[in-house]
C-alpha cells in the first residue's frame, strides 16, 4: 500500500467535497486549498473552497484564488471536509458539524496536530503542507502545471522563509527545483510575496521595529505592537511574520516574540533559530505549531502578558544551551510520522 492511497481513495468515493484551512490563513494554507482544488476539478467532483478569513492580499497573484468562497459559511452540505495546514480543531475557519460537513480529514504539517480528524495525514518533519501534496501528486501521478507548481511552490517557500529555516531539507530543494521545471517562476513569486510592501507598511514597520528589546546573554528578542497600531495597521499574516523574523535576523538573537494586541487580548507569535523548541511555550498558554515558530493568544493586556510570557521564557532558556548552532532534523520525508486512520 502506498502512503497517500487512502486519502485517494477517499476523495474518489466522496460526492461532496468541502476545502478548509486555518484561520488568519497563510500562503501555505491558500496555496493547499487552491492545489486541492484543481485535483479535485480534474476528477470532475462536486466540490467547494472555503474560508471565512480574507488572505494575504500579497497572495493576489494566484492562479484560481477567485474560487476560494469568503464568506460566513459553505454553501450546502458534504459527505467529505478536507483541512488542510490546520494544527487544531480549534483553527479551522469554521466550526467541525459532522451532520454538515461529513467526514472530517486532516492534512497538516504542524508539531503540535494531535490528529483531530477521521482521517489524519499528518507529516510533523516536514516544512509545509504544499511539500506533503506535493508528495501526494506525485504519487498519484497528477501532472504538475504551471499553476499546480506556482502554488506549490509559493506554499513551501512562505513556510520555510524562502528555503532558510532548517525545515527546508536537500528533498526540499529538489521538489523545488522540480517545480521550476514544471512552470513556477520563483523569481516572479520572490516578488510577488516578499517584494510587494506598500510605503506606508514600511515606514510603520521601521516604527514598530524600532521598540525591539533583547537580552544578549539569553539570546532573546521581542517586540510589540499595541492595540492602536494593531488595529490602525492593517498588516496581514505575512507581513507580522516578517516583523518577527527581523528580530530573529539581529546576530546572536536565537529567539523571538512578537506581541501583538487585540480585542481578546495578545497575540503572541514565537520564532526559534535554535534547539529551543519555541512551541512549548505556545503550548504553555493555550497554542502551538511548530518547533522553530509557533503562537497563542492570552487573554491579557500586551504589557501584562509580555511580562508573564518573558518571563516564562527566561526560565525556560536558561535551561537550555544556546551557546553553539546546534543542527536538528529536516531530513526530507518521513513517511511513518503520524498517518492515522481513526
Ligand atoms: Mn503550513
Amino acid at each position: 500500500m502506498k502512503k497517500f492511497d487512502v486519502l485517494f481513495d477517499e476523495i474518489k468515493k466522496s460526492n461532496r467535497v468541502l476545502v478548509i484551512g486555518h484561520t488568519n490563513p497563510d500562503g501555505d494554507c491558500i496555496a493547499s486549498m487552491l492545489a486541492m482544488g484543481l485535483l479535485l476539478e480534474s476528477l470532475e467532483k462536486d466540490y467547494e473552497l472555503y474560508h471565512k478569513d480574507p488572505y494575504p492580499t500579497c497572495l493576489n497573484f494566484f492562479p484560481y484564488i477567485e474560487k476560494i468562497n469568503i464568506s460566513d459559511s459553505p454553501i450546502g452540505k458534504f459527505d467529505l471536509t478536507i483541512t488542510v495546514d490546520t494544527p487544531s480543531i480549534k483553527r479551522m475557519c469554521y466550526d467541525y458539524d459532522s451532520d454538515v460537513m461529513g467526514k472530517l480529514l486532516v492534512i497538516d504539517h504542524h508539531f503540535t496536530n494531535n490528529g483531530f480528524g477521521e482521517l489524519n495525514f499528518i507529516f510533523k518533519s516536514i516544512g509545509s503542507t504544499c511539500e506533503i501534496i506535493y508528495e501526494f501528486f506525485k504519487e498519484i501521478s497528477f501532472p504538475f502545471s504551471p499553476e499546480i507548481a506556482t502554488l506549490l511552490f509559493t506554499g513551501i517557500a512562505t513556510d520555510t522563509g524562502y528555503f532558510q529555516y532548517r525545515t527546508a531539507s536537500a528533498h526540499t530543494f529538489n521538489i523545488a527545483a522540480d517545480l521550476i521545471n514544471c512552470g513556477a517562476e520563483h523569481n516572479v513569486i520572490y516578488e510577488e510575496i516578499w517584494k510587494n510592501k506598500k510605503f506606508e507598511h514600511v515606514k510603520l514597520i521601521s516604527k514598530i521595529l524600532s521598540s525591539t528589546e533583547i537580552i544578549r546573554p539569553l539570546k532573546l528578542g521581542w517586540v510589540k505592537i499595541g492595540r492602536k497600531i494593531s488595529e490602525d495597521a492593517s498588516l496581514d499574516e505575512n507581513q507580522y511574520s516578517d516583523i518577527v523574523n527581523q528580530v530573529t535576523s539581529i546576530k546572536g538573537i536565537r529567539v523571538a516574540v512578537m506581541f501583538r494586541e487585540i480585542e481578546e487580548g495578545t497575540v503572541c507569535e514565537f520564532r526559534s533559530r535554535s534547539e529551543f523548541p519555541v512551541y512549548i511555550v505556545a503550548q504553555l498558554f493555550g497554542g502551538g505549531g511548530h518547533f522553530y515558530a509557533s503562537g497563542c493568544t492570552v487573554a491579557y493586556d500586551i504589557d501584562k502578558t509580555a511580562e508573564i510570557v518573558i518571563s516564562k521564557m527566561k526560565e525556560m532558556i536558561k535551561e537550555f544551551d544556546l551557546s553553539g548552532e546546534i543542527s536538528t532534523d529536516g531530513n526530507g520525508f518521513v513517511s511513518d510520522d503520524t498517518c492515522s486512520v481513526k
